[in-house]
C-alpha cells in the first residue's frame, strides 16, 4: 500500500539521522519484505530507509553494479528530481571525469533508457546535461552523474559501460521511529 509508505517517511522525518535518507520503497526491494508496522510494544514504529554509498575506486559499469549488490542492495535508482538533487548534495564533489555511474542502462541505440529493479523510465525534463545523450559512435549504453560545481551539475551525460567511474549504490533499511 503506498499511502502506508508514505506515512512512514513524514513521521520518521523528526528522528532522521545523518547518513540516512528516508525515501520512498527501494525499487528493487521485494515489497512484502517493506510493509511498515506501527504500535509495536516499544516502538512507535518502523519505516522505510536508505542510505547512498560510493565508492573510492572506479570501475567500469557491470563491475560497479556487482560492487553495490555484493556490498549494499544495488547500483541507485534515481525516482524524481528531488531525488537526485539529494543525491548530488550528499556525493564528494570531482573536479573532473570520471564521475559516478547511475543504474540507468540500455543495451543497444534503439532501446529505451530504464532504470535497473524497477524498470521504470523516468528522466527528468532537466536531467541530461546540454547536448546529452549525444550516443557517441553509437555506444554510450550506460549513464553517469556529474558532480561538480559547474552548470551541469546534478545532469547525466551517457557513456561507454566500459569507462571506469565511481559506482553510487544504496542499502535499503528498516527504521525504528522513537516517539
Ligand atoms: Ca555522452
Amino acid at each position: 500500500d503506498p499511502n502506508l509508505v508514505l506515512k512512514a517517511c513524514s513521521c520518521a522525518a523528526i528522528i532522521s539521522a545523518s547518513v540516512v535518507s528516508l525515501r520512498p520503497l527501494p525499487p528493487s526491494v521485494n515489497h512484502s519484505e517493506w510493509v511498515p508496522s506501527f504500535n509495536r510494544n516499544f516502538w512507535a514504529g518502523t519505516a522505510l530507509g536508505w542510505t547512498y554509498h560510493y565508492s573510492r575506486t572506479t570501475m567500469n559499469w557491470t563491475q560497479a553494479r556487482k560492487w553495490c549488490q555484493t556490498h549494499y542492495t544495488d547500483m541507485v535508482v534515481i525516482q524524481n528530481q528531488e531525488e537526485n538533487d539529494y543525491l548530488v548534495s550528499k556525493l564528494p564533489n570531482k573536479n573532473k571525469s570520471p564521475y559516478y555511474w547511475i543504474g540507468i542502462t540500455k543495451n543497444h541505440k534503439s532501446e529505451t533508457w530504464t532504470w535497473i529493479g524497477n524498470n521504470s523510465t523516468w528522466i527528468g525534463e532537466q536531467s541530461w546535461a546540454a547536448n546529452e545523450p549525444n550516443n557517441n559512435h553509437s555506444t554510450e549504453f550506460c549513464v553517469e552523474i556529474y558532480v561538480n560545481r559547474r552548470e551541469n551539475r546534478g545532469k547525466w551525460n551517457d557513456e561507454k559501460c566500459a569507462n571506469g567511474k565511481y559506482p553510487v549504490c544504496y542499502q535499503g533499511m528498516y527504521l525504528k521511529l522513537f516517539m
